[in-house]
């Protein structure tokens, strides 16, 4: 029996590429100099598409495949795969979560506590031979005992939420209603109120088309110029430009980022800033996380070929 044939649209590990080239077919459009050619060619055979989170599927290329059959997604965040084509044209969806929730919450506490600390201009401070010539490094701003806001409690969140308990930090979020999870924690159902009771703001929350730009210019300004924005979710959920013009005239104290718009290019302003942390989207960057995460992406394609239950559906 032939194998079934896969579009992979981004590379993956070694690790995992091994396992998907000895049970499928795998078309590399992510190597394709010419990707509608390449689609052309292959076209007739794929019945699968294996993605990345922030490269996902588009609608024009889902309907450019008529046998497709099931998008697997390396990634928890699904936001950039079309749902509606996929819902309509009856494609099956899947993602990989829980395996990454706490590395990306443990990136996130460490992104805060690193900004706050200004860890890596300590770090060229020593390198740099500043230490002997200057002397004392720059006090920095306390963590622990702070107020924290965590704007959506979902798994991430909640997990981010559980470290900073671990700092005796106030703990508010804001999430579409209250959650029994949350214990003491406040609830506030408003982003703006939810930053003006913090001093760190993390965006945790899933990116769709209701959450785009949820930080906005209000938001960020109620979070002043003492505040500090961490983001491990999707660019998307921040007004960009309202959060730089932001870091620029000290409306906003600092922030940590993890993604970006255009990513992995970046607006060139944020590299004017020293306000900022600026992190390569790898909040779930480890080998533990990742070879779960592959995995997964293996499992779903094989469940759905296999006809069996899906172990991590969307759709
Ligand atoms: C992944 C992510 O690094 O899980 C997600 O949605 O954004 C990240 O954890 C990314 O999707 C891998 O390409």
């Amino acid at each position: 029996m032939s194998k079934i044939e896969i579009l992979q649209v981004g590379p993956y590990p070694s690790w995992d590429e091994e396992r998907l080239n000895e049970n499928f077919v795998m078309h590399r459009y992510f190597e394709a100099d010419d990707k509608p050619a390449f689609l052309a060619e292959n076209v007739a055979g794929i019945r699968g598409i294996a993605t990345r989170g922030e490269l996902g599927a588009s609608r024009a290329l889902i309907e450019a495949l008529p046998n497709l059959e099931i998008i697997s997604v390396y990634g928890v965040g699904y936001d950039a795969v079309d749902l509606a084509a996929a819902r309509e044209h009856g494609i099956r969806v899947t993602n990989t979560p829980d395996v990454l929730t706490k590395d990306v919450a443990d990136l996130g506490v460490a992104m805060m506590l690193a900004l706050s600390r200004g860890m890596i201009g300590a770090e060229r401070w020593v390198r740099s031979g500043d230490w002997a010539a200057k002397g004392l490094y720059p006090l920095q701003r306390r963590a622990h005992g702070k107020r924290a806001g965590i704007l959506g409690l979902g798994r991430i969140g909640f997990e981010v939420a559980r470290r900073l308990a671990g700092f005796d930090m106030e703990i508010a979020y804001c999430n579409r209603s209250p959650k029994a999870v949350a214990g003491d924690w406040k609830f506030l159902a408003d982003p703006v109120e939810l930053a003006k009771h913090s001093d760190f703001l993390f965006v945790a929350l899933a990116a769709t088309p209701d959450t785009r730009h949820i930080v906005n210019r209000q938001v960020i300004e109620a979070l002043g110029p003492e505040g500090m924005l961490i983001n491990i979710s999707r660019a998307a959920n921040i007004d960009e430009d309202a959060l730089i013009e932001a870091l620029q005239d000290g409306r906003l104290g600092s922030a940590a980022l993890d993604v970006f718009e255009g990513e992995p290019k970046l607006d060139p302003r944020f590299l004017t800033l020293d306000n900022v942390l600026l992190q390569p989207h790898h909040a779930s960057g480890t080998y533990e996380t990742r070879k779960a995460m592959g995995k997964l992406v293996f499992d779903n394609l094989a469940a759905h070929f296999a006809g069996r239950d899906l172990p991590t559906p969307v759709l």
